[in-house]
């Protein structure tokens, strides 16, 4: 069971660091598009982050830049396309099995009871009542095999099945041109993304995880499955999606990840 501790920042000079990781940068890679976008996106929690690197001083600023930028350049080249559709994937390619990841360890996945549950669905919208799980069964559902790329540093090919979301935000009346949608967790979890996004083709409200109730480890009984997006910004345990033009953060985001955090 792994117990995850995120990089500590000690004692560094933010500035100087950053200015630093961004000369490394404007160095080490050669497409500009990509070097604007890493420049841009930098931050020093983002850099620590991103690189599972605890930045304790300057000279450790490029080790950390070293295995990001590696990292990066694949993420990037799976989550980039022109159409702005990700790559799905056939069945044989699925990861077996597929990886878990919270805030906390396996042992403290959030059981969420099946029969008390109920969606609420609040914000800019024109219909507030709450979903029971069958509710949503009851809708038309896709399956779909995508890769998910987590920060820190693995990507795994899953099949997640459910309701395309621009079909569930149509079904409630939801006010499109508002700016983000919002998500709480059953655990303390909690994320928003963009409203074109939301609207994605490829972006899902997932019920199932190769063809099955989506188990308690990876969210039951929802999560939104984005593959433009990276893994932090695809909410498990899923009990309230909000519709608001004023940004609502995240728990990664609020601690210095990007928060489009995706293509
Ligand atoms: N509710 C909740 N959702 C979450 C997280 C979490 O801790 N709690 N972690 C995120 C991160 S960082 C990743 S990589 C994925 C992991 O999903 P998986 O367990 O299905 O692999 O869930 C994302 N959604
Ligand atoms: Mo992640």
């Amino acid at each position: 069971m792994k117990v995850f501790k995120r990089p500590a920042l000690v004692g560094v000079d933010g500035e100087a660091a950053l200015a630093e990781a961004r000369k490394l940068i404007g160095r080490r890679i050669e497409a500009p598009e990509r070097r604007a976008f890493l420049q841009r996106s930098l931050t020093l929690g983002g850099l620590s982050l991103l690189s599972g690197c605890s930045i304790s001083d300057n000279s450790t600023v490029e080790a950390a830049l070293m295995r990001i930028s590696r990292f990066n350049d694949a993420a990037q080249a799976w989550i980039f396309d022109p159409n702005q559709l990700a790559p799905i994937y056939p069945d044989s390619m699925i990861t077996r099995p597929f990886p878990f990841n919270a805030y906390y360890g396996e042992d403290e996945v959030r059981e969420v009871d099946e029969a008390s549950y109920r969606l609420e669905v609040t914000g800019l919208v024109a219909d507030k009542r709450n979903w029971a799980l069958a509710d949503l069964r009851a809708m038309p559902q896709q399956d779909q095999v995508t890769r998910h790329i987590c920060v820190e540093g693995w990507s795994a090919i899953g099949k997640w099945g459910g309701v395309p979301f621009a079909e569930f935000l149509r079904r409630v009346g939801a006010d499109t041109s508002a700016k983000y949608v919002g998500f709480k967790c059953a655990d303390d979890y909690f994320t928003s993304i963009d409203m074109p996004t939301a609207l994605h083709a490829q972006t899902l409200l997932t019920l199932s995880y190769d063809g099955q109730p989506l188990p308690p480890k990876y969210g039951f009984p929802m999560k939104l499955r984005m593959p433009t997006k990276l893994g932090y910004k695809n909410p498990k345990h899923i009990k309230a999606i909000f519709v608001t033009n004023t940004y609502p953060g995240g728990y990664w985001e609020d601690q210095g990840y990007n928060w489009f955090g995706g293509s």
